[in-house]
Parts: C-alpha cells; structure tokens; sequence
C-alpha cells in the first residue's frame, strides 16, 4: 500500500500563539511528507512485507527477510510517519479532554501536575533529536520515556497515548534553543489533558 500525508483537522494557524504557522506548515508538508515518500521507496522494494499494518513491521523489525540498508530506513521513516501522525492528532486548537485517561494518569503518576513534570523533564532530557511519549505497555501499565530520532514505541510493543517531538524542525523557527519554552507552550495546544 503507499502511504500518504495524513490531512490535518484544524489548519496550520490553529495552534497560534503557542505553535506557529510557519512551523506547522514546514513540519507537516516538509517534514513529515520526506518520510511519507521515504516510507514509499522502501515498500516499493520489499513488497513482501508492503502489505503488513506499520505497527506490525516495527514491531518485529528485528525479524524481517529485508537488507539491513533497508530495515533502518523501515524503522526511520514508518516511524516517522507513524509518530508524526500521531502527533497532530493529540493536538488541537481547544481541549478535548480525554476524561479516563486523565483519571488514568492521575491514578499511575499522582496528579495531571505530577505526570507534567515528568513527561516535560524526560523531554527535557532527550539529548538530540527524538521523542517523549506516554505510552500503555502490554501488562496496561502507564509509562514515560524518551525515543531518538524516530524510533517508536511500537518498536517494543507498546502503545502511545501521548507524545511530543522534540527535534529541533518542531520548534527551532519560533523557540530557537529553548525547547523549555516550546515544551510549556505546547501543553496548551494538547487536547487530551
Ligand atoms: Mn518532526
């Protein structure tokens, strides 16, 4: 199957002031198309395994019949494709607060305060270019962590709820290096919470 840039459902000025324009506009037809296309190309080699949902691929990327050459770029660009899907849709212009999550979070990390200041600081603490997610794991236990680069949680199997990019393109127009100012800014355009 090829894969295509998902459409946005709020423009790309709808998460002024916090988001800029100009950045969504980049990420999403810039960014994020270059892993759509990359996606593309290395399906179109391997078509054996075209068919196969992406979760599915990256789950068990260590076990595909592919070229090494080729299971990295699986690996950078479903994931990318994946995680920038993902991350426009938990963002939205208005909450749209996802009640049993939120008691969800409340119950596994003390306060919505509590899991902030630890989902902020792991992404704080993301050295370079990557991810922080909050994720359910296959024992359906909550967790916060970082990924590099374009890894996904699907690589081990679990399930995102929530994420945010934190490679430099996410930010670096408005914030420059102040991914702290980007991070704050950017909890009010998540909807979820
Ligand atoms: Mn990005």
């Amino acid at each position: 199957m090829k894969y295509s840039l998902p459409q946005l459902a709020y423009e790309y000025n709808a998460l002024e002031p916090y988001i800029d324009t100009r950045t969504m506009e980049i990420h999403h037809t810039k960014h994020h198309q270059a892993y759509v296309n990359n996606l593309n190309l290395v399906l179109e080699k391997n078509p054996e395994i075209a068919q196969q949902k992406l979760e599915y691929l990256l789950e068990n990327i260590s076990s595909l019949d592919i070229n090494e050459k080729d299971r990295i770029m699986l690996k950078n660009h479903a994931g990318g494709h994946l995680n920038h899907s993902f991350f426009w849709e938990v963002m939205a212009p208005k909450k749209q607060i996802d009640e049993k999550l939120a008691a969800e979070i409340k119950r596994e990390f003390g306060s919505i305060q509590e899991f902030k200041n630890l989902f902020t600081s792991t992404a704080m603490s993301r050295f370079g270019s990557g991810w922080a997610w909050l994720v359910r794991d296959n024992k359906n236990k909550l967790s916060v962590y970082s990924t590099p680069n374009q890894d996904s949680p699907y690589l081990q199997g679990d399930i995102p709820l929530i994420c945010i990019d934190v490679w430099e393109h996410a930010y670096y127009l408005k914030y420059q290096n102040k991914r702290d100012e980007y991070i704050e800014a950017w909890w009010h355009v998540l909807k979820l919470i």
